[in-house]
């Protein structure tokens, strides 16, 4: 057993010290606080069957007691969690309709929005699921809650995301890299097993050639993703056709995207305008996380990180990986503007 081992709380507590020795330790027990919520989602992921999370919530057990589905467990761990934590001042979730402000007497300085359980359509068959995370600072300026919610990536403090695959793995983005922690049940720990993560580079030997997008909506596409779709599938020359691969489940199809290499799309369409994945708590997170990484994220015109949100529950197209693919896909809607379809009716 490795006796030194760098665990994820020891290893914020170094950054802390090491970048911010003034700070208040705010974010650390912030930090903490998620790792809690993260480690019950996951022992609740493992054991769903046998303990009858699956399904639609709303039922009782034999006891009488109510039963809760996983993405209602793991929306109020995530809740009841960041709240105790005294670090708070507002967050949000894509479980809750509105934004969910601390009791004045527990109230911090961080402002948070998560989707505590993303690919909820992946949960009953078991396969790979996550929780996603953005941490923001409130605004000196911010009186009302939902300005302190709308920030843009740019602000972002942190993000992260845990996903619940073969193991259980949290990266954690701060400006000062991507780094991941793999999580050992035997001691109850995270512990740092890929440091510095970066994306890999297309024409480097890990770098894999791989699109990821729900190809069954490809009646619906616009002219550029079509066109880009096109380009991967029946390249010009020698070049090989790219690799395909859609888990449906963002966690696990960026977390492939930053360990392999790829381009993930979930763009908008004819009956999705502004596509499917929600800007603050998933876009917004994967799309910092990628970047600090090295790659590029895009709404098809700008990063994803420039985007100032204008709702809780807003949605937008999101194209990221590879730094020259997503120029190329941005390339394409300026050729082919945004409603520009590639079908007519
Ligand atoms: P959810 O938050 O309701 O789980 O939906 C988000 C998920 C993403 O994880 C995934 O990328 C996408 O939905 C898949 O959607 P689709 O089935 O339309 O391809
Ligand atoms: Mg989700």
């Amino acid at each position: 057993m490795d006796t030194e081992c760098m665990t994820v709380t020891r290893f914020v507590l170094e950054e802390k010290k090491r970048f911010f020795p003034g700070a208040s330790g705010d974010l650390t027990i912030l930090l903490n606080a998620l790792l809690t919520a993260i480690k019950a989602c996951a022992s609740a992921v493992r054991k769903a069957g046998i303990a009858k999370l699956y399904g639609l919530a709303g039922s009782s057990n034999t006891t009488g007691d109510e039963q809760k589905k996983l993405d209602v467990l793991a929306n109020e761990l995530f809740i009841n969690m960041l709240t105790s934590s005294y670090t708070v001042h507002v967050m949000a979730s894509e479980e809750n309709e509105n934004y969910i402000e601390v009791e004045t007497a527990k109230q911090g300085n961080y402002v948070v929005c998560f989707d505590p359980l993303d690919g909820s359509s992946n949960i009953d068959c078991l396969v790979t699921i996550g929780s996603i995370f953005g941490v923001w600072k409130k605004p000196l300026d911010s009186k009302e809650p939902i300005s302190c919610i709308l920030q843009s990536g740019e602000k972002l403090r942190c993000a992260g995301y845990a996903v619940y695959g073969s193991a259980c793995m949290l990266v954690l983005a701060t400006k000062n890299g991507v780094n991941g922690f793999t999580y050992d049940p035997s001691i109850g720990e995270f512990i740092l097993t890929s440091p510095s993560i970066t994306i890999p580079r297309m024409n480097e030997k890990r770098g894999q050639k791989i699109y990821s997008i729900n190809e069954g909506y490809a009646k619906y596409w616009d002219k550029a993703v079509t066109e880009y779709v096109r380009s991967k599938k029946f390249p010009e020359g020698k070049e090989k056709p790219w690799a395909n691969r859609y888990v449906g489940s963002m966690v696990a199809d960026v977390h492939r995207t930053l360990c392999y290499g790829g381009v993930f799309m979930y763009p908008g369409t004819k009956e999705a305008k502004n596509g499917k994945i929600r800007l603050l708590y998933e876009s917004i997170p994967m799309s910092y996380i990628v970047e600090m990484a090295g790659g590029q994220s895009s709404n098809g015109h700008c990063s994803v990180l420039k985007v100032q949100p204008k709702e809780i529950h807003q949605r937008s197209p999101i194209f990221l990986g590879y730094k020259e693919e997503i120029e190329k896909i941005e390339k394409l809607y300026e050729k082919y503007p945004p409603g520009t379809w590639a079908l007519e009716d």
